[in-house]
């Protein structure tokens, strides 16, 4: 971990930390969320590969030893949909990205806690062999469950464009850091899933994709053809504003990290 205060932009959060690591969805997907509102806080890199999640200032905030970690003056919360909600609710007052009517918003939550429930842990259970144990591979059981999410998604955009309503919502920003961290393990066939194919392609186009997505994304891919520790040759080591990591993103682009196997022709 870095030592160093970050500067904070004018509109940032002087009160907020996030704790992340890039190469997890969970944290992109809280990134995501705050570049989508446009808010600054700091931020702070975890390398899970040195168990910096599990020093004992770590389990003081979360004793579940899980990233990310977001606080807000005494406020600590250590799962990714409820820092989205919190994030959403506190500091969004459009209700842009969770509905203010308790239909939508209980359209969202749905999808967040289906995300939770089912996702998440079939990423879990396809990707740490691979991160974790030597295993070079994703197991067969593994890419059928994999595929019923594919299915279930492709079904949930029956003549929808986006999940959650008319426009892009937490529930995509939820799906999107997983799906497309999915898609590198089990990419998505275009033509079996030809609505999920498009719903990823047009969110992997969104301004906060690239800036808080893409980076991660490619970490996580090289991690997974690797499956050994990177380096530590990240440009980051301090703490700093999601502003900063905002431009600097935009600056210099990734081309690997692209959402290359989800193309329109
Ligand atoms: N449901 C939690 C999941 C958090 C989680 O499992 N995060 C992973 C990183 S993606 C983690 O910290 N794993 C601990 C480890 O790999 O040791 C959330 O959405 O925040």
């Amino acid at each position: 971990m870095g030592s160093s205060a970050s500067k904070i932009s004018e509109t940032g959060l002087k009160h907020c930390t996030l704790w992340k690591a890039d190469r997890s969805p969970a944290c992109r997907a809280v990134m995501m969320a705050l570049d989508s509102m446009n808010l600054s806080i700091t931020e702070v890199d975890i390398n899970m590969d040195k168990g910096e999640h599990r020093t004992q200032e770590m389990i003081n905030l979360n004793p579940l030893q899980t990233l990310p970690v977001f606080k807000d003056r005494e406020l600590v919360i250590s799962d990714s949909h409820a820092i989205c909600s919190y994030l959403a609710s506190r500091y969004c007052d459009s209700g842009r990205l969770l509905p203010k009517d308790p239909g939508g918003r209980s359209i969202v939550d749905q999808h967040m806690h289906y995300n939770s429930s089912t996702i998440y842990p079939r990423f879990r259970a396809a990707a740490y062999p691979i991160l974790y144990e030597h295993c070079n591979f994703v197991m067969p059981q593994q890419i059928l469950e994999i595929e019923c999410i594919y299915s279930d998604l492709e079904c949930m955009l029956f003549k929808r464009t986006w999940f959650g309503g008319s426009w892009a919502t937490l529930s995509d920003i939820v799906f999107a850091s997983t799906i497309s961290t999915l898609n590198i393990l089990v990419p998505v066939d275009k033509n079996k899933y030809p609505r999920l194919s498009s719903w990823l392609y047009r969110i992997s186009e969104e301004l906060y994709f690239i800036t808080a997505n893409r980076k991660g994304l490619s970490e996580f891919s090289r991690r997974i053809d690797c499956s050994t520790s990177l380096d530590d040759t990240d440009e980051f080591k301090c703490p700093r504003s999601s502003c900063s990591r905002r431009g600097l993103q935009l600056k210099e682009p990734s081309p690997e990290a692209t959402c290359k196997p989800v193309t329109q022709d």
